[in-house]
């Protein structure tokens, strides 16, 4: 099947590569995406009048289709989370606390037009377009698992490029060691922002060569969709060896530095989250264990049944990041 991707014209040559979304989507959410998509007409006539009805009621993403990542270890063979759990259960404080507000609030998000700024060390600063910077580099589907800090993870087909391939355009100073992630921070569209949880913009931040790891993704979509705004729309990072918060949501600004960035949950509170925040089932967070997490939709609500792995579980691809390093010091 070849899907064109409406938003950059990218039309994928090898069905092969694609993940098929049936297999994460499920084939009754598969159809009533089509039926709602640019493929409609004709598969709408038997998708049949409920499926329109509700694609009308979650209201319908322009498709972004990725080839399947070639990066190593980018690909989790675990089972995907339904796209129902990772669109409703979200983080986003800046459209509030609760889990299921952001899907309930983040509506009001502006996400077109939309400018990256990357600026700061390098040779050649630059504001993108969001059009420009989903077309720099070829879209991958990789599917990481994610696992927040408070005790649960996720399995989340993510549509993007290496971060890396931003980098190497931008051409960092030699003196340029970290890399901090502006996001969006706007009271009219965000109605927490403002509120005193945290310091706004969240920002978060990377070293250098965390930030030229492959796996860091710069994400522009999951599950074959453009992201829901509740998920980070237009754009995001994700970092699947690190807590979900160093994941920041809708960047704006890029910037690179020679001092390590403050970050919003750093400065709100510096001995439970650290700069690094890789996942690490050996170092407690002051309040809670880590050693094991929660998998939404398949453990159950008040259980933590899986085992947390040191950078979970993508130590081959990054341990040699941290090699010397005491981590419980630089948590
Ligand atoms: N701008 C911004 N980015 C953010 C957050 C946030 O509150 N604001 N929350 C973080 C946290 S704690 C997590 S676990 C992930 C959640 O991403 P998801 O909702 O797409 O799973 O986003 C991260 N990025
Ligand atoms: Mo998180």
């Amino acid at each position: 099947m070849l899907i064109k991707n409406s938003s950059n014209g990218f039309v994928h040559p090898l069905a092969s590569e694609i993940t098929p979304a049936s297999v994460y989507l499920g084939r009754r959410e598969l159809m009533r995406r089509m039926a709602g998509g640019a493929a409609g007409v004709a598969l709408a006539s038997w998708a049949g009048r409920s499926a329109m009805a509700q694609t009308a009621a979650t209201g319908k993403l322009a498709p972004l289709v990725g080839a399947r990542s070639a990066v190593a270890g980018a690909v989790s063979m675990d089972k995907v989370t339904d796209y129902k759990d990772a669109s409703t259960y979200n983080n986003f404080y800046e459209f509030g606390t609760d889990k299921a507000d952001p899907a309930k609030n983040a509506h009001t998000l502006v996400t077109s037009p939309w400018t990256v700024a990357v600026e700061g060390l390098v040779k050649q600063p630059r504001n993108y377009a969001i059009e420009d910077l989903l077309k720099l580099s070829p879209q991958e589907e990789r599917i990481y698992r994610m696992r927040c800090v408070e005790g649960w993870s996720m399995v989340i087909p993510w549509v993007g490029y290496s971060l890396a391939n931003l980098i190497k355009k931008v051409e960092p100073l030699g003196s340029a060691k970290y890399v901090e992630f502006v996001t969006q921070a706007d009271p009219k569209t965000m109605p927490f922002v403002g509120s005193r949880v945290l310091e706004w913009p969240y920002v978060e931040g990377l070293r250098l060569d965390e930030a030229m790891n492959p796996l860091a993704l710069l994400t522009f979509g999951m599950y074959g969709q453009v992201l829901p705004n509740q998920n980070g729309a237009p754009v995001r990072l994700v970092v699947p060896w690190k807590y979900g918060f160093k994941s920041g949501k809708s960047i704006v600004k890029i910037r690179f530095t020679d001092k390590e960035p403050q970050t919003a949950w750093n400065k709100a509170a510096p001995s439970e989250y650290g700069f690094y925040s890789n996942v690490n089932p050996g170092v407690d967070h002051p309040r809670w264990s880590q050693a094991s997490e929660r998998r939404i939709g398949e453990d159950g609500l008040f259980a933590k049944k899986r085992k947390t792995l040191l950078f979970n579980g993508y130590e081959a691809q990054v341990g040699q990041l941290y090699a010397g390093m005491d981590l419980k010091k630089f948590f």
